[in-house]
């Protein structure tokens, strides 16, 4: 679809934002909104905010979405200044309109929101070192310590079903079935993949079931591009991306590090050779983790960590093959077959988690153990 360049300067002044506008920069990395990093000239110096379009296809109740996000900055916010550490901490910091209001709609009859940008930190699409992927896997384990005390009744569900893995195959079965584009007969290879990892994931929804693993505000896209990693210091610092915070099993935030901190290839990575679980950087998350997740975690959950990177790369795989059969409505594909590509990698990941469980599951204990 044609993007319509926004007005970032309408955007500025309806958020207030002082200073003359020197740069903006488009951030493609995320595949739900529009994102500029733009800097604005102030008092001699420089000041950058972050401006989003809102997906309302996928969020249509923006107002609940950005209380959700509301609730979960003030609340890490109001943590940060009840147990101050002096390793570098930083919170997601919305910014209001000037009417008040945490989004805004513009005259292109988009809605958009703002927040400060984090300086002096970075965010990498794989984890380019071991230290790296462990500093960001030590950031989501912090703000899941962070939100334990968040009460899961203050936020609304802003994707109901979103990790349900029954449902997803459900509509992968319906969208393979009607075959709205003519593309099942290329991926019968990839939708026995899926039906021979099915049966061992569902034993999470199996354990959730039974009130086996206990329901926690997640972060639920713990994709290592969603920490911040200290420039000078490569300290995981922070993590953004606060659209689906809401309750779940931390099995589905250790389990998305597994699928995007442990490989060493792009997320739509055409050479399949270079796509496998990495052990070094298996550890490293690990480690990462738990270094900060340990105090918190259940007997249950413990044992069942290793299960939470299969189901989460088997559900998102299943979301990009069910997206390339339906023809590329939810995630943006930009060439042909790039949601195939996505589901392939996905597969590849899940295959080299299995074959490689004994080592995996090993470094897993020696973690646990310390
Ligand atoms: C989307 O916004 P982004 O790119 O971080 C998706 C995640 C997927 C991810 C795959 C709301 O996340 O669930 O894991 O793509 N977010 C939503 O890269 O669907
Ligand atoms: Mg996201």
């Amino acid at each position: 679809m044609a993007r319509q360049a926004p007005d970032l300067r309408e955007i500025a002044a309806a958020f207030g934002v002082e200073g003359i506008s020197q740069e903006a920069r488009w951030d493609q990395s995320g595949h739900i909104h529009e994102t500029y990093l733009s800097t604005y000239a102030v008092d001699g110096g420089t000041v950058r905010y972050v401006h989003q379009a809102i997906n309302e296809r996928i969020f249509p109740d923006v107002a609940g979405l950005m209380r959700n996000v509301a609730r979960v900055t003030a609340h890490l916010h109001s943590h940060r200044e009840r147990a101050p550490s002096s390793r570098r901490w930083e919170v997601l910091t919305p910014v209001r309109s000037q009417t008040g209001d945490l989004f805004w709609r513009c005259s292109q009859d988009r809605v958009w929101r703002t927040f400060l940008c984090i300086e002096n930190a970075e965010s990498y699409d794989v984890a380019p070192t071991p230290a790296i992927a462990r500093e960001a896997a030590a950031a989501f384990g912090r703000f899941a310590a962070a939100l334990a005390d968040l009460d899961p009744g203050d936020l609304v569900e802003p994707l109901p079903g979103f990790h349900d893995l029954e449902a997803r195959l459900a509509r992968f079965e319906q969208v393979l079935k009607e075959d709205p584009r003519g593309r099942a007969r290329e991926v019968a290879r990839e939708v026995d993949q899926v039906h021979e990892n099915a049966r061992e994931a569902r034993a999470l929804g199996n354990l959730r079931a039974r009130g086996d693993l206990p329901e926690r505000i997640v972060h639920n896209d713990t994709k290592v591009n969603n920490a911040l990693i200290d420039t000078s210091t490569g300290h995981g610092i922070a993590v953004i991306d606060l659209d689906t915070v809401m309750p779940g099993t931390i099995l589905y935030d250790f389990g998305d590090l597994v699928r995007t901190a442990t490989c060493r290839a792009e997320e739509d990575e055409v050479d399949l050779e270079r796509v496998r679980v990495a052990p070094d950087l298996f550890a490293a998350i690990t480690e990462g983790y738990l270094s900060e997740a340990r105090a918190f975690l259940t007997a249950a959950e413990r044992e069942h960590l290793f299960l939470g990177g299969h189901y989460m790369i088997l559900i998102i795989a299943v979301r990009f093959l069910t997206d390339y059969i339906e023809g590329d409505v939810y995630f943006p594909a930009h060439r042909a077959g790039h949601n195939l590509d996505r589901a392939r990698v996905q597969l590849r990941i899940l295959d080299s988690l299995v074959s490689q469980r004994d080592e995996l599951h090993r470094i897993l204990e020696r973690s646990l153990s310390r």
